[in-house]
C-alpha cells in the first residue's frame, strides 16, 4: 500500500471514528451532563413528577371514595371494597367479624396525605364526615398494632395538622373531634396490656376487650413500636396511662434482650419468653428499631437514645453482611436466613436519622438494584440464589424503597435519588395502575395483579413519593414520620430537658482530625452536621454519599457497576472502555 494511500484510510478511519462514536458521545454526554444537572432542568423536572405523584393520589383517592368509602380499603379491579380492618396481620383469617361495615380506614390514612397535598376544602370535608359518622363502639378483634399505626396515628397526626393556623382550617368548625375519637380508640387499646408482663396482647376486641382464649404471641414490632401514638396521644390529652402502658411494654421488652443485644421475633405476652429466636430488620421486628430513634427525637429522652445505640450496634454487628441483612439467632449472633424482605427497605431512611448515610446509600442501592430487576420488590427475595422465595412473591404497594430514597434525596440533595423516584413512579403506573386505582401485584415475576389497594399506598407510597419532588409542603417546620408516614411535630414542650452529659462540653471544638474520615455519627455520637459546621470549615470530609464501584479496580460493565462520586456526590457511570467515572466523554 502506497504512503498516500495510507495516510487516507488513516484520515478515513479517524473521521468514521468521530463521526460514529466521538462525536454523538460528546454530544449526547454534554447534553446530559450539563442539563441533568441543572438548575432549571431539575427544577422542571420536580415539578413534573410532583404532579405525576399527585395524579397518582388522586387516581388512588378518588376512586377509594367512589367505590368503597366508608368501607375501609379499595378493590380496585372489580371498583368494590372490603372491610380489612380486621383483616390486617390477620394471616389466618381467623374470628372475622359478622357485623363490621368498616371504618373509613382508607380515608383516615389520607388525611395527613391531603394536608401535604395543599388541599385542605378535602381535609376538611373528612374531617367533619368522620366527626359525625366514625366510631369504635364495633365488635370487631383487631390487631393492636395494625390500629395503633394506621387510625391512632391517622387520627393523632390529622388533629395536629387541623389544630395547626398554617393549614387555615375554617374557624368555628374543627373543635378536637379527631382528638376525641382518638382518645376513645386509645382507650379501647388500654384492656390489652392486662398482661402479668405489661406486654399487650396482640388482639384485641373494640367493643369487648380481650377475647377469651385469645393468643398469646405477638411479635417484637407489635409491642415495641407503640410509644410514637400512645405518647403523643397522652401529650394531647393530659392522660398519662396511654404513654405509660406503651413505655411499660417497651421496657419490659428491652429488658429481654439477649447478651449481645438482640432481640426476637415473637414472643408470649403472658410469660415473657421469646418463641421466635431469629430475626432481622424486617417482618415483625422492623419498627421497633425505628420507633427507639424516633421516640428519642420526639421525646427528647435520653433512655430512648441509649436503647437504641445498642440495638443499631448490635444490628450492624449480627445481621449486616456488606450492604444487606440477614437473620441471625438472638442469642448466639449466628445468621439464621440469608434472605431481603421488602420491609427491610426502611432501614436506609433510619439510618439517615442517625447520620450513617453512607452505609443508608450502599444498602438502598442494593434495594433498588433488586427493584429494577423486576420493576417492584418482591415480598421476600433469598439472597444466597439470588431468587424469588417460592411463595412470597407479591408487591403490596409498599412504601419502604420511597420512603428510604426520600430521606437520603433530604440528607444528600443528590440528583440521582430523584432518578430512583422517577423509576418507582413509572413502575407503578406501568404495572400497577388499573381503572379503577392502584393494585397490588400478586407475582412480581409474572406482574399478575391483585384485586387489593392498601390504605398506605396513600398513607406513605405516595406520600413520600411527593415529598421527594416537592418537600416545600414541610418546609420550615419539624416532623418525623409515624412508621405509617403520618408526620407528628417535634416541638420543645414534648421535649424532656436533656441531662447535661448527653450534651459534650466541648461541643465546638471537637477534634474532628482525630476522628475516622468514615466514622459513622453513631460512633461519634454526634450529628454529622454539627462537624460540617463553621467553625470546622477547611477540614475536608468526605462526602457521606460516596459508594464505592463495586469493583476496586473501578472496571465495570454497566452504570449498575459504578459507585457515587465522593467528591461532589454525582452518579458515576461505566464508560466505553469500561472504567466508572465521571466521564464527560463515555
Ligand atoms: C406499613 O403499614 C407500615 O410501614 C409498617 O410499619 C410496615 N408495613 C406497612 C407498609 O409496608
Amino acid at each position: 500500500m502506497s504512503g498516500k494511500r495510507k495516510t487516507s484510510w488513516t484520515i478515513r478511519t479517524i473521521i468514521i471514528i468521530f463521526v460514529l462514536i466521538i462525536f454523538p458521545t460528546i454530544f449526547v454526554s454534554c447534553s446530559m451532563s450539563d442539563d441533568s444537572y441543572s438548575y432549571s432542568y431539575l427544577s422542571a423536572k420536580r415539578k413534573r413528577m410532583s404532579h405525576k405523584v399527585r395524579k397518582m393520589f388522586y387516581h388512588a383517592y378518588d376512586n377509594y371514595m367512589t367505590y368503597a368509602f366508608p368501607h375501609d380499603e379499595l378493590k380496585p379491579m372489580t371498583k368494590s371494597f372490603t372491610d380489612s380492618l380486621s383483616e390486617l396481620g390477620n394471616l389466618k383469617l381467623e374470628n372475622l367479624p359478622q357485623e363490621y361495615n368498616g371504618s373509613a380506614l382508607t380515608l383516615v390514612e389520607s388525611l395527613s396525605s391531603l394536608v401535604i397535598l395543599g388541599n385542605n376544602t378535602e381535609f376538611e370535608r373528612a374531617v367533619i364526615w368522620l366527626s359525625e359518622n366514625l366510631t369504635f363502639d364495633v365488635d370487631a378483634r383487631i390487631n393492636l398494632f395494625e390500629c395503633n399505626i394506621r387510625l391512632l396515628g391517622g387520627l393523632v397526626s390529622a388533629h395536629i395538622l387541623a389544630t395547626d393556623s398554617r393549614n387555615r382550617f375554617t374557624q368555628g368548625t374543627y373543635n378536637n373531634q379527631l382528638l376525641d375519637l382518638a382518645q376513645d380508640l386509645g382507650k379501647r387499646f388500654l384492656p390489652a396490656f392486662n398482661t402479668p408482663t405489661g406486654l399487650p396482647y396482640a388482639w384485641i376486641n373494640l367493643k369487648y376487650g380481650v377475647m377469651e382464649n385469645e393468643t398469646t404471641e405477638t411479635s417484637t414490632s407489635g409491642c415495641g413500636s407503640l410509644i410514637l401514638e400512645m405518647g403523643a396521644l397522652s401529650r394531647l390529652t393530659g392522660d398519662p396511662r396511654f404513654e405509660y402502658a406503651a413505655l411499660h411494654a417497651l421496657h419490659k421488652l428491652w429488658g429481654m434482650r439477649s447478651s449481645l443485644n438482640l432481640l426476637g421475633t415473637t414472643l408470649d405476652v403472658e410469660t415473657g419468653e421469646w418463641i421466635e429466636y431469629s430475626s432481622g430488620i424486617g417482618a415483625g421486628v422492623d419498627s421497633f428499631y425505628e420507633y427507639l430513634i424516633k421516640a428519642h427525637i420526639l421525646f427528647g429522652k435520653e433512655e430512648y437514645w441509649r436503647m437504641f445505640q445498642s440495638a443499631y450496634l448490635a444490628v450492624q454487628k449480627y445481621f449486616r453482611y456488606g450492604s444487606w441483612y440477614h437473620e441471625a439467632d438472638m442469642r448466639t449472633g449466628r445468621a439464621t436466613y440469608w434472605q431481603l424482605t421488602s420491609l427491610q427497605a426502611f432501614w436506609p431512611g433510619v439510618q439517615v436519622l442517625v447520620g450513617d448515610i453512607t452505609a443508608a446509600n450502599l444498602t438502598h442501592r442494593e434495594f433498588f438494584r433488586v427493584w429494577k430487576k423486576f420493576g417492584v420488590l418482591p415480598e421476600r427475595y433469598l439472597l444466597d440464589h439470588q431468587i424469588v422465595h417460592p411463595t412470597e412473591k407479591y408487591y403490596p404497594l409498599r412504601p419502604e424503597l420511597a420512603e428510604s430514597t426520600y430521606y437520603l434525596y433530604q440528607a444528600t440533595k443528590d440528583p440521582w435519588y430523584m432518578e430512583v423516584g422517577e423509576a418507582i413512579v413509572n413502575s407503578l403506573n406501568l404495572h400497577t395502575k388499573v381503572e379503577g386505582g392502584f393494585a397490588s401485584v400478586r407475582d412480581v415475576t409474572t406482574m399478575q395483579l391483585e384485586d387489593h389497594q392498601h390504605s398506605f399506598f396513600l398513607a406513605e407510597t405516595c406520600k413520600y413519593l411527593y415529598l421527594l419532588f416537592d418537600d416545600s409542603p414541610l418546609m420550615g417546620r419539624n416532623y418525623i414520620f409515624t412508621t405509617e408516614g403520618h408526620p407528628l411535630p417535634v416541638i420543645s414542650d414534648w421535649h424532656e430537658k436533656l441531662p447535661d452529659s448527653y450534651i459534650p462540653r466541648n461541643w465546638t471544638s471537637i477534634k474532628i482530625e482525630t476522628q475516622k474520615k468514615h466514622a459513622s455519627a453513631m460512633s461519634m455520637q454526634v450529628c454529622p452536621a454539627n462537624l460540617a459546621s463553621p467553625g470546622h470549615a477547611g477540614h475536608k470530609i468526605e462526602s457521606v454519599c460516596h459508594v464505592p464501584d463495586t469493583w476496586s479496580d473501578h472496571r465495570c460493565l454497566t452504570d449498575d457497576d459504578c459507585g457515587i462520586d465522593s467528591t461532589n456526590c454525582r452518579r458515576r457511570s461505566c464508560s466505553m472502555a469500561g472504567y466508572c467515572g465521571l466521564w464527560l466523554f463515555i
